[in-house]
């Protein structure tokens, strides 16, 4: 998969994605990532993105022709993928919009700033908008690393083990149960008995029942049983 990052903030973007899971599947050629400075896309003197808003109003703009000349640069002929706009009126990002994206070849993020974008890019060059969730970050850089990291995790043979993804999917939608390690008495808090009992059996069992206790305390939407009617009605 090949993914271009666009941002006037280069530098919130190349950090992250040099460490970790990212670098890695960028060592071995699972992802190709770049990020390209929106600015080298003007054509004034003083690299200019934004504008004052018509009609009036606080802040700022972000200018419609750095994004277009930036996206048909970098869109390939043969094949275009998708365009994101990371923005706070976006489609929410869950594991199942991060599973879809991540079956492209490729993919082209536009971080957003300022008070936003001028409408015509949303229009004209993005195919979808996305948002991380309902907190109010100063752009999208954040949400970037955020969304590439989810994407890169799922790509086959990023992560150390096979293993990992299974189980991943055979707990999906479920909380964690609590995990410990040695010593077995910290501090006087011990770790619970049927860890340390050898019984494979009475572990998993015991686990199970933790994630759905855990799920239903604090994660009860999770729970397709108990489907919330308040996100399906109006
Ligand atoms: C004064 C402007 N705000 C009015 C509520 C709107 C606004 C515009 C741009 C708020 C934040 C931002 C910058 N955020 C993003 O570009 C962003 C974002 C976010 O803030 N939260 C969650 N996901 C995302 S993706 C991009």
């Amino acid at each position: 998969m090949r993914i271009d990052v666009i941002t006037i903030f280069p530098p919130l973007l190349a950090g992250a994605f040099d460490h970790s899971i990212i670098k890695r599947a960028r060592d071995r050629g699972i992802v190709e990532l770049h990020v390209h400075d929106l600015r080298d896309f003007t054509d004034d003197r003083h690299r200019t993105v934004d504008d004052y808003p018509y009609g009036g109003g606080a802040g700022m703009v972000m200018k419609p022709e750095p994004w277009f000349r930036a996206v048909e640069t970098l869109r390939s002929q043969d094949n275009p993928g998708r365009t994101v706009l990371l923005t706070p009126q976006g489609q929410r990002l869950d594991q199942a919009l991060a599973r879809r994206l991540a079956r492209e070849d490729r993919l082209i993020i536009l971080c957003g700033r300022y008070e936003g974008v001028d409408e015509r890019v949303r229009e004209h060059l993005v195919d979808e908008e996305i948002s991380i969730g309902d907190y109010v970050l100063s752009g999208g850089e954040p949400a970037a690393v955020v969304l590439v990291d989810a994407l890169v995790r799922l790509q086959p043979g990023a992560l150390g083990s096979p293993q990992s993804t299974v189980e991943e999917s055979f707990s999906a939608g479920l909380l964690e149960y609590p995990q410990y390690t040695r010593p077995p008495e910290f501090r006087g808090w011990r770790v619970p008995d049927v860890l340390l009992s050898g019984d494979h059996g009475a572990v998993e069992r015991w686990r199970r029942e933790r994630q759905i206790e855990r799920t239903r305390a604090r994660r009860p939407d999770l729970l397709s049983e108990d489907d919330d009617v308040s996100e399906t009605t109006t």
